[in-house]
């Protein structure tokens, strides 16, 4: 039976894919360096193989593409600070660009059968056209986003230059359990939930809102990202870039509001100046990942609702 690869196997979102091939029975090998990702994220499984390693390795990459037989390799490691990729740019260029020519090359050198990219919104950058289409201008305007460009040009270029099944997918704001809300740049989303679990326990904290709070997202459930992973796996989508997101924007006004519906009492709000170049509204368009089957299943309300139960527990 063949194995798939799955880097960045250990952090949020590996780690959901991870247990999704699990539960379809499938053979995981994960490569991941722990640099943000957790063992325990994973679970202890005979079909699961874990590597401690870096995709910027090139002698390990090679060992391990002879030593396995890689149907499919799902490339999610990557330096996912944006903040991380403006203060060391050099490194998150190593990790984010040069992994990703490394996975590339020796997936071609083996014939792997399908090669995904997980790619962000971030190539967008703060053009104003709305809703967001993968056809539109891009304008990467940070190391993080020119290197997930980049990678992303050299993915889908694979097919058209040596014919290899590979895609790539622009991720908008993933939220979701085991996502970490220790850094002030973590997702919004994990953040607030942990100040409302500190305020329930009888802390003094706030919610800090950078800006008035009209700023908007699409948030995406990150069970709806391991789907879309999957159906960009099976489809029809070889050179092709595919948002993925819900196509419903909403504000940190609006989603502080269906929390408060959730969980009740609300710490104090705190409104400070907004960050340096924070974009003012995001939200995709999912009519080119639609026409492949994909639809979100998780509306926002119902996500949160999942996220805080798990976090109650945690
Ligand atoms: P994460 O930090 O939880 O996961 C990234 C994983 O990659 C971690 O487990 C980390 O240890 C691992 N890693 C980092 N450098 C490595 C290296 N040199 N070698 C091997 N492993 C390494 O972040 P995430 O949110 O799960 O992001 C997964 C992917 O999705 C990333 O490529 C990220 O850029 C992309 N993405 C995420 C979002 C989001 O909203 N979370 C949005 C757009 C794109
Ligand atoms: C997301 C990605 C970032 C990059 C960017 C590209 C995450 C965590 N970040 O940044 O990596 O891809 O998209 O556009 O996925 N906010 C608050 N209070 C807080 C934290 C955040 O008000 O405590 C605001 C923040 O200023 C922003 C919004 O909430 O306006 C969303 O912030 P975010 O960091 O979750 O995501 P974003 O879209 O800025």
């Amino acid at each position: 039976m063949d194995f798939t690869l799955v880097t960045g196997g250990a952090g949020f979102i590996g780690s959901h894919l991870v247990e999704e091939l699990l539960a379809r029975g499938r053979r995981v090998v994960v490569i991941d360096d722990l640099s943000t990702g957790k063992r325990e994220n994973l679970p202890q499984n005979q079909n699961l193989t874990f590597i401690e390693g870096s995709i910027t390795d090139a002698e390990l990459l090679k060992h391990l593409f002879s030593e396995y037989r890689f149907s499919t390799v799902f490339h999610l490691a990557a330096v996912a600070s944006v903040h991380r990729s403006v203060e060391e740019p050099l490194y998150c260029h190593r990790v984010n660009f040069d992994g990703t020519l490394y996975l590339l090359e020796e997936s071609k050198r083996v014939g792997v059968k399908k090669f995904v990219f997980a790619s962000s919104a971030a190539v967008y950058g703060d053009l104003p056209q709305l809703p967001k289409r993968e056809d539109m201008a891009v304008k990467p305007q940070t190391p993080y986003a020119v290197d997930k460009y980049a990678s992303e040009r050299y993915t889908v270029n694979s097919f058209n230059l040596y014919g290899f099944d590979a895609t790539a997918l622009r991720f908008f704001n993933v939220y979701g359990e085991r996502q970490d809300p220790s850094s002030p740049y973590s997702g919004v989303i994990s953040i607030f939930i942990d100040r409302i679990k500190r305020f329930k326990r009888g802390e003094e904290t706030t919610i800090d809102i950078y800006g008035d709070g009209r700023q908007t997202r699409d948030f995406v459930y990150v069970k709806d990202v391991v789907g879309a992973l999957l159906l960009a796996e099976e489809g029809k989508t070889a050179g092709e870039v595919y948002n993925v997101g819900t196509g419903k924007e909403t504000s940190l006004l609006e989603l502080l509001e269906t929390l408060k519906e959730i969980v009740g009492e609300l710490p104090p709000l705190r409104f400070l100046p907004p960050r340096p170049g924070d974009i003012k509204r995001s939200v995709a368009d999912i009519s080119k990942i639609s026409s492949i089957g994909y639809y979100p299943k998780f509306p926002l309300k119902e996500g949160l609702k999942r996220l805080w139960e798990w976090s109650v527990k945690t």
